[in-house]
């Protein structure tokens, strides 16, 4: 399978292969650039070194108008912008760095755009697709049988009906791990956390005023294990908008008319081996609830009389902390919510025996912005 970044620019801002070396020294970026690399006019494999390594991607460009009539959604985003390049690469992370970091430099450069827009990107090509740029959060699902892994390194043969899975991982990491930072220096192989951080859904409010949000963020989830991981986000039904990759729609009239709406709400999202799901969530505030003049209708028991959670602010509303009991400490740096989400076939919930590990994370919801989140 091959993934493909679809830039849009305008054909004249195009650069040659001296300049865009340029460009992506400046990035810092450590790739180079054939010298007789032709973004407008090569197509086929075209070769980079990255790091020093042999690597590269799929190079291949057509008018805009061209590549827009599989993605019409994506017109008003692109405008006058006349010119799109492809880069399309496999299951290599290299490949996918050159590609990632070539689109920096050219980006830096003019004007191109990739799909997601300053206001959100789509799933599908459909408008009701339409996610938060900033929160688009990949869920992988995967498990471990450290002997498998063993027999592999050793060069030896292993018998698949002893496979037995001991670790179940989420973007490769299992709790409390799975919610460090991307990149964390102390997970080196483990690059990518699943800490999904969101502001609240608002429509209502002025487009020009920062709270606004109008529109979901999108989950992707994949399972590459070997059964069925149902995931469980705690309160927090999702819209299932696609699965393997393609709508959930209806038969399409003609490639660019929408097809009827199949999607549906669903609350845990039960992952088969081998398929992805494409979900769309939000957080909406439904009651306002504020501390002065809208306060949760119970009696909070006194700070003795309760337990608080390492991600707990001491406040029940949102944007406020609260007293914390002597001695206490927390997590929390901004009266975010915290509101836990994993795999909910809770034997999986383990490392090798450790319980409690695994494949859990959070939904951080931070307060409406302006915010004094760090
Ligand atoms: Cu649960």
């Amino acid at each position: 399978m091959s993934l493909e970044m679809i830039l849009f620019m305008d054909k004249l801002r195009i650069p040659s292969a001296d300049d865009l070396q340029r460009v992506i020294k400046s990035l810092d970026v450590p790739l180079e650039v054939s010298s007789t690399l032709n973004l407008i006019n090569d197509s086929g494999f075209s070769p980079i070194s990255i790091k020093g390594t042999s690597s590269g991607f799929e190079i291949s460009s057509q008018p805009a108008d061209l590549a827009l009539l599989d993605y019409p959604a994506l017109k008003t985003i692109v405008g006058d912008r006349n010119w799109s390049i492809v880069l399309r690469w496999g299951g290599d992370m290299r490949e996918c760095g050159c590609v990632l970091g070539i689109s920096a430099a050219l980006i830096k450069i003019g004007d191109a755009v990739e799909f997601k827009g300053p206001t959100g990107g789509f799933v599908f090509n459909r408008a009701d697709s339409q996610f938060t740029a900033d929160e688009e959060f990949m869920v992988l699902l995967s498990e471990i049988d450290p002997y498998l892994h063993q027999a592999a390194e050793r060069g030896k043969s292993f018998n698949f009906n002893n496979y037995q899975a001991r670790y179940w991982l989420i973007n490769g990491r299992g709790f409390p791990d799975s919610i460090s930072d991307n990149f964390s220096p102390f997970l080196p192989d483990q690059p990518y956390g699943a800490l999904a951080r969101i502001h609240p859904y608002n429509n209502t409010a002025a487009a020009t005023d920062p709270a606004y949000h109008p529109y979901p963020g999108a989950i992707r989830y994949l399972n590459v294990g070997t059964e069925e991981f149902p995931f469980h986000p705690h309160g927090n039904n999702g819209l299932v908008i696609g699965r393997d990759g393609r709508p959930l729609e209806g038969p399409r009239a003609t490639p660019t008319t929408e097809g009827a709406d199949l999607s549906f709400e669903k609350f845990a999202i039960n992952i088969g081996p081998g398929q992805t799901w494409d979900v769309l969530f939000k957080w909406n505030d439904a009651e306002g609830y504020n501390s002065t003049s809208n306060k949760v209708p119970v009696v909070i028991p006194q700070v003795n009389n309760q337990e608080f959670g390492m991600f707990y602010s001491g406040s029940p509303y949102l944007g406020e902390t609260g007293t914390l009991p002597p001695g206490a400490s927390t997590l929390n740096e901004c009266g975010a919510y915290y509101i836990i989400s994993h795999n909910h076939a809770l034997f999986q919930i383990t490392s090798w025996g450790v319980n409690m590990s695994g494949p859990i994370t959070y939904v951080r919801v931070d307060p409406p912005l302006p915010n004094a989140c760090p």
